[in-house]
């Protein structure tokens, strides 16, 4: 356990003592200097730890005090010839300890006693942070041969606590951030009785909340530092900060107004700063906080590739694919079970869906794309057309979903699909609905390019008669898997089982959220 600049000096000691008293660091300095002749006469302090004038100093630090000779152990009295003080404020408290010396190598070594020195780490034998302390010897202290020790004097400072992260959403260099990460419900408030968190820092140690302001913990645009507005709270009992956008634009279109607030393909930092104060003893951190992450990219899906002769299905866009359609809305006499949008009422073309699943890391925008059905062709016009602006209503997040209801009002809250997003067509007419039986539904560009198809036809699926009598939705085989050419239905393979749930809108088959 002694240093190894301990044990130098020791060997040292026993060929030159007076040049080792000159020569050796780290202490000696509050008795240190005079010449040869009168260190010969005095006992002294030769080194210690930590060293003269030292900062920053770990809070486990163990006190050593070596000397240039052997020291009489009646002599060293912890709280009498031997003193540690904390010195905070200017105000010296008495810090309790034990100590032991080890006449091998003339060191006192002192051991804090466990008390509550330290508010964050109670009961345990250390110092505490962020605090000055004074170690002294006093000239009571005498060497075996009687030799009065010169009066040392230590001053030093503990390290700063340094409130870290142990969790945070986006994650710490995370490079494909979400731009929206979680729709949160909130208990209170008038609707719209949500909001989007952007991002969410959880700490090693409980803040005081009237230290946590827009101020304090900022979420800032790296290459400008210019903090976005937004609302900061904090969650005391899980020590988390949460910086959250109002949630105003989920509507019919379900665009999230909040979504232009982070830039795509930019770096952005989520910084604590030093301003905020923890609730053990008032202590600031040492250090800014600062979570870095960059936002993902958005882009065009890339269209799909020319169609081989003799391929059974038509090629699909590398990007997206169309993983679920509700064309069969379940029966009025089955009442609220054919409610896919969650408004509260159930119409055969209102609720009928076209769920859109973004296998890549980026935010897929489908601006001025279009979706087509089989009434197109006798001139009802496309079932969807994607606005020519990027708006958050043609966005498709990263690794999640875009359901896209024939109309209504779906009600996200209830449809609880958290980073995927919904919105409602733009069909021409309430009549402009899928064939229960047989259709076509086309993903296309503007340039007419296909990206996603998803044709079924009455007959041609083994086990399936007539899919007008399923009363359920036609999803991928293997659920959200691009590679799945074949469907069935929702429930299961034909004949599909009797009970399970009927559509999954914005959700895996399962009824979990993407991805
Ligand atoms: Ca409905
Ligand atoms: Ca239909
Ligand atoms: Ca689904």
């Amino acid at each position: 356990m002694f240093t190894t600049r301990t044990t130098m000096l020791r060997t040292s000691l026993a060929v030159a003592s007076v040049l080792v008293l000159a020569s050796c660091g780290g202490g000696g300095g509050g008795g240190g200097g005079g010449g040869g002749g009168l260190n010969n006469l005095f006992l002294q302090v030769v080194s210690s730890t930590p060293g003269f004038g030292t900062t920053n100093q770990p809070v486990t630090q163990v006190l050593t005090l070596s000397f240039n000779n052997d020291v009489d152990p009646a002599t060293l009295i912890p709280g009498s010839t031997v003193l540690l003080e904390n010195t905070n404020q200017g105000v010296s408290t008495p810090v309790a300890f034990t100590l032991s010396y080890d006449p091998g190598t003339f060191t006192a070594t002192l051991t804090v006693t466990a008390t509550n020195e330290n508010p964050i780490l109670p009961n345990q034998p250390v110092l505490a942070y962020d605090t000055p302390y004074r170690l002294t010897a006093t000239n009571a202290i005498k060497s075996t041969g009687g030799r009065i020790l010169r009066t040392f004097v230590l001053d030093f400072f503990t390290e700063p606590f340094n409130i870290t992260a142990t969790a945070s959403d986006p994650a710490n260099g995370s490079q494909e951030a979400l731009i929206e990460n979680r729709l949160r419900v909130l208990s209170q408030g008038p609707p719209p009785a949500a909001r989007l968190e952007i991002a969410t820092v959880t700490y090693n140690i409980d803040l005081d909340p009237a230290t946590v302001d827009q101020t304090t913990i900022l979420l800032v645009e790296k290459s400008t530092q210019v903090p976005l507005t937004g609302a900061v709270t904090y969650d005391a009992p899980t020590k988390t900060a949460i910086i959250s956008l109002a949630q105003t634009g989920h509507n019919t279109t379900g665009g999230f107004a909040s979504v232009a607030a982070l830039k795509f393909d930019t770096d952005y930092q989520f910084v604590t700063t030093k301003r905020v104060r923890t609730l053990m003893g008032g202590l600031s951190p040492g250090q800014d906080l600062i979570i870095e992450f960059r936002t993902a990219k958005l882009r065009p899906p890339a269209p799909a590739p020319a169609p081989q002769p003799g391929a059974m299905f038509p090629p699909q866009s590398p990007d997206l694919f169309l993983n679920e359609i509700l064309q069969d809305v379940p029966a009025a006499s089955l009442g609220l079970e054919g409610d896919s949008n969650k408004d509260g009422t159930v119409d055969s073309g209102l609720d009928e869906f076209v769920e859109i699943v973004n296998l890549t890391s980026d935010y897929l925008d489908l601006s001025s794309h279009f979706i087509e059905e089989n009434q197109k062709q006798s001139g009802s016009g496309n079932w969807l057309t994607f606005p020519s602006t990027v708006d958050p209503s043609s966005v498709v997040p990263p690794r999640r979903a875009l359901v896209i209801f024939g109309g209504g009002s779906p009600n996200l809250l209830a449809l609880d699909i958290g980073g995927s997003k919904a919105r409602t067509s733009t069909r021409s007419s309430a009549t402009h609905s899928f064939s229960n039986t047989t259709d076509f539904i086309r993903l296309r560009d503007s340039a007419n390019n296909l990206l996603a198809d998803f044709t079924y036809v009455s007959n041609q699926t083994p086990g399936v008669t007539n899919f007008d009598t399923l009363d359920q939705s036609l999803n991928r085989a293997v659920d959200a898997d691009a590679t799945t050419l074949t469907f069935e239905p929702h429930r299961g393979p034909p004949p599909p089982p009797a009970t399970g749930p009927r559509f999954s809108p914005g959700k895996k088959r399962n009824g979990q959220q993407f991805p």
